[in-house]
């Protein structure tokens, strides 16, 4: 198994144009370390199981190498000729493809990639980011507020749009479809956007506030575009995709029709937990998320810490750093590489999963106000209804801006009293 040795060389001087990535290894009983990660490296790039007659010089020479081990991290550079410049389904295929299923690791999981300046320049970026959706939206500073109508699926299009309508006028600036709702019978996606329009256009004139709404349109790649294109003749700005399940390719057409449209995406990263969740094995969040800021998402969502759904302070801060840096430090132990943007814009976080009022000023402490902040169940749960839940989030917004305690603010504002005495400051799990 010698020819895997030939993947490891630990005096290499990675390229500027390199590809870096960094993985946490286990390898199996019996393997050393050096064939481990020279197998990682090998089957990455260009190597195979056994010595072949058809290895060239010139092809030996664009071969990945492992050049720094320390405990069970390694990084490994990839010069820029293994990849297709611009196609983000190629470089998964490379990085995060067969290794994951090789006997000779008992887990393996991609920490972080590092692009280099060339290989960002390939890629389209977010169209707007946080300093664009900051001045389409005229919300130069608060944290932005969204809302998913709850019960998930299930609900007809007048009640969905009913929902929009108080939440807007309670308000949220975005409404959101959830990640399962698309255009099942009762609910259609082209009646939903119709109506929608209608009701945003009559919260917009009671409010004086712009509107808008992360409808989905993850589906078949064609029938995708269709569906944006249906959501910016009602006039939304913003479309949402289930970015894993839709896939690289399908997120990269949406965002090449997005570039011409003008229309912004909002990500949601449905899925991701099946490979993200294990310290051990799989695939970062930090990633996935750097991909979607590559490919040009404008909203991605991290997580809460305090909410429903698993995501430590450390990763969601590391996360929340990823997404609206232009230049990140490497932090080797924690498994983050470091990273310039060169002038990639910045995503905006989204903070959801079992949010309500009490606990928007943790999340808030947090991530600070740059930040899109969700509520489903903790704004439909509010006894006097949705434009309520509404009222009482950006109360506890408004408290938070205004350095007051949510018990000192909501003395003076009942929707917010009525969350705390229901939910206090408790964190659902
Ligand atoms: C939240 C949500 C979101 C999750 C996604 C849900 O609803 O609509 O999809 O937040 O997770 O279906 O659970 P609630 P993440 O506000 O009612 O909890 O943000 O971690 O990707
Ligand atoms: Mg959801």
């Amino acid at each position: 198994m010698t020819q895997y040795l030939d993947f490891v060389d630990l005096n290499y001087k990675p390229k500027k144009t390199d590809v870096i990535c960094l993985f946490r290894f286990e390898p199996k009983q019996g393997i050393s370390i050096e064939e481990a990660i020279g197998r990682v490296a090998s089957e990455s790039s260009n190597g195979t199981w056994t010595e072949l007659t058809t290895l060239k010089e010139h092809i030996r020479k664009i071969r990945a190498r492992a050049f720094h081990i320390s405990g069970n991290l390694v990084k490994i550079a990839y010069p820029i000729e293994l990849f297709e410049l611009g196609s983000m389904p190629q470089i998964y295929s490379s990085v995060v493809g067969n290794i994951f299923g090789m006997k000779a690791v008992n887990n393996l999981r991609i920490e972080d990639i590092e692009y280099p300046e060339i290989m960002l320049k390939s890629f389209l970026g977010p169209q707007f980011g946080i300093p664009g959706v900051r001045k389409f939206m005229k919300v130069p500073k608060r944290p932005l507020t969204c809302t998913v109508p709850k019960p998930k699926v299930g609900m007809t299009t007048e009640e969905h749009a009913k929902v929009g309508f108080d939440a807007w006028t309670g308000g949220v600036d975005f409404l959101k479809d959830d990640e399962n709702l698309t255009d099942q019978k009762f609910n259609r996606f082209e009646a939903r956007a119709k109506l929608c329009a209608k009701m945003r256009d009559k919260a917009e004139k009671v409010t004086g506030d712009i509107k808008d709404y992360f409808i989905n349109v993850t589906a078949e790649t064609n029938e995708m575009i269709r569906r944006a294109k249906i959501a910016a003749n009602y006039g939304f700005k913003y479309v949402m995709c289930d970015i894993v399940t839709a896939g690289w390719a399908g997120l990269q057409t949406l965002r090449n029709h997005c570039q011409d449209s003008k229309q912004a995406i909002h990500a949601h990263r449905a899925m991701h937990a099946t490979f993200t969740r294990n310290p051990k094995h799989g695939v970062s969040m930090q990633v996935l998320a750097d991909s979607a800021r590559l490919v040009g998402v404008d909203n991605i969502h991290i997580g809460t810490v305090v909410g429903k759904l698993v995501g430590s302070a450390e990763e969601v801060l590391m996360l929340d750093q990823e997404m609206t840096s232009e230049e990140i430090p490497e932090r080797f132990r924690a498994g983050v590489l470091q990273q310039n943007w060169h002038g990639v814009k910045p995503v905006i976080p989204v903070s959801s999963g079992g949010l309500h009022p009490g606990i928007i000023p943790d999340v808030l402490k947090l991530l600070g106000n740059n930040c899109v902040l969700q509520l489903g169940g903790g704004m439909h749960s509010h006894p006097r209804g949705t434009k309520a839940g509404a009222m009482a989030m950006r109360q506890a917004i408004d408290a938070v801006m205004e350095h007051k305690t949510l018990e000192e603010y909501a003395k003076k504002h009942k929707e917010l009293k009525v969350m705390l005495d229901k939910f206090g400051h408790s964190h659902p799990i």
